[in-house]
C-alpha cells in the first residue's frame, strides 16, 4: 500500500538539543558534531567539538550513564590543538569519529586538523579519553570526514575519507598496515550530479556500522541553493570483506533539517552526526549529531529497519565506486 509520507528512520529525542554551550563548565561559543562510543561499563562518551569565540575548535568529553542526560563534562578541554608540535592544527581540531579496535584494545579517533593549507585528516589513539597519542596528519589538505573501520582487512586498517578539489568531493577509501602509511586509495562513493540532494559534495557521517548484510554507511549530502547549503543524510551498504565494494545506495535522503534547532544556528539547515552507540539488543542505534553547527542532538533508529529500507529504496550496485548492476535501471543514478 502506498503512503503519502516517507518512511521515518531516525526519531528525534524529545530532549533535543541534549547539549548546548550553556551546559559547559567553561566558556565556549558552540558545541556540535560529537564522536560517540559506549564505554565498557555501558555508559556513553561523547567527544564533542567545542568552538570558542576565536573560532578555533577543540574536543571535550561528556559522559552519561543513559546517553541522554546528566552529562558529566570535563572541566577543561580534553584534547586541544597542539600547533607547536602539529602546525596542521593551528586553526583547531574538528569533527572526531571514534572507532574501538578490539584487537589492540584502543580507541582510534580520526579528526579534522585545520591548518594553514586547509583541513586535513589526523589520527590519535587513546584507551581512556584522558591521554592521547597522536599519529599526526595522515591525509593532507583538502581532506576531511574520515573514520577508521573497526576491523582490519587482510591485516590492514581501512579509512574512509573525503578529499576535495574545486570540482569534486567524493568519498574514498585507503588502507594502511600501521596507521601511518596509507595507500591503495580507491573511489568509494561518488557525489551525484545535477539536481540530486547529494550532488557535488558528499562525506562520511559516523563510522561504518557492521551488520550481517554488510557495512552500513550513513553519509551526508550537500545541496547548494541560492540561499545556502542544506546538509542531509543518506545510506549505502558495502561488502563486509571488501569494503571498497558498494552493494546498495539509497536514492532519497532519510534525514534532513526540519526542527528550529536544525534550521537556525551558526550554519543553518545542517544535521551532522559523527558518532553512534548501539543498544544491548544490537538493533537499536543512537545517532549523536550536530544541529546547525550550534548544539548536540540525539536521534534513535533501528539497524534492521535501515537495512530493510535500503533493500526497498536502494539501487542494487556492484563493484567499486557504485557502478550500477547490469540488471539495474539503465538510467545512471548520478
Ligand atoms: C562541513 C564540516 C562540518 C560542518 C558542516 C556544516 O563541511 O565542516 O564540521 O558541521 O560543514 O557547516
Amino acid at each position: 500500500m502506498r503512503s503519502s509520507e516517507y518512511e521515518v528512520l531516525l526519531h528525534r529525542h524529545p530532549n533535543n538539543p541534549i547539549l548546548t554551550a550553556k551546559d559547559w563548565p567553561y566558556p565556549i561559543h558552540t558545541v556540535f558534531n560529537p564522536g560517540a562510543t559506549r564505554l565498557k561499563d555501558g555508559s556513553t562518551l561523547l567527544l564533542c567539538r567545542a568552538e570558542d569565540r576565536r573560532g578555533i575548535s577543540h574536543l571535550c568529553a561528556a559522559r552519561s550513564r543513559n546517553g541522554i542526560d546528566n552529562w558529566i563534562i570535563d572541566s577543561e578541554p580534553t584534547f586541544a590543538p597542539d600547533p607547536i608540535n602539529y602546525p596542521e592544527e593551528v586553526w583547531g581540531i574538528e569533527d572526531p569519529r571514534i572507532t574501538y579496535m578490539p584487537d589492540i584494545q584502543e580507541y582510534l579517533v580520526a579528526y579534522t586538523a585545520f591548518g594553514k593549507s586547509g583541513p586535513g585528516v589526523a589520527i590519535a589513539s587513546t584507551t581512556d579519553f584522558v591521554n592521547f597519542q597522536r599519529y599526526g596528519l595522515v591525509m593532507h589538505a583538502d581532506d576531511k570526514d574520515a573514520a577508521i573501520f573497526p576491523r582490519r582487512f587482510n591485516g590492514e586498517y581501512a579509512l574512509i575519507h573525503r578529499p576535495s578539489t574545486e570540482t569534486s568531493a567524493h568519498m574514498w577509501i585507503s588502507f594502511s598496515p600501521d596507521l601511518h602509511n596509507w595507500g591503495r586509495t580507491m573511489l568509494l562513493l561518488p557525489a551525484r550530479r545535477g539536481a540530486w540532494w547529494d550532488a557535488r559534495k558528499i562525506g562520511l557521517s559516523p563510522p561504518p556500522i557492521e551488520t550481517e548484510e554488510g557495512w552500513l554507511v550513513m553519509y551526508h549530502g550537500v545541496r547548494r541553493h541560492a540561499s545556502g547549503s542544506i546538509y542531509r543524510l543518506g545510506l549505502a551498504l558495502f561488502d563486509l570483506k571488501h569494503p571498497e565494494i558498494c552493494l546498495k545506495r539509497g536514492n532519497v535522503w532519510m534525514f534532513g533539517p526540519e526542527e528550529p534547532y536544525e534550521l537556525v544556528g551558526d550554519v543553518g539547515s545542517a544535521v551532522f552526526p559523527c558518532g553512534y552507540t548501539v543498544d544491548d539488543d544490537q538493533d537499536g542505534i543512537n545517532f549523536y549529531y550536530g544541529a546547525a553547527d550550534s548544539s548536540i542532538c540525539l536521534a534513535t533508529a533501528s539497524i534492521s529497519q535501515m537495512l530493510n529500507w535500503l533493500n526497498q529504496e536502494g539501487n542494487q550496485l556492484t563493484g567499486v565506486a557504485g557502478q550500477i548492476a547490469e540488471q539495474g535501471s539503465d538510467e545512471p543514478p548520478y
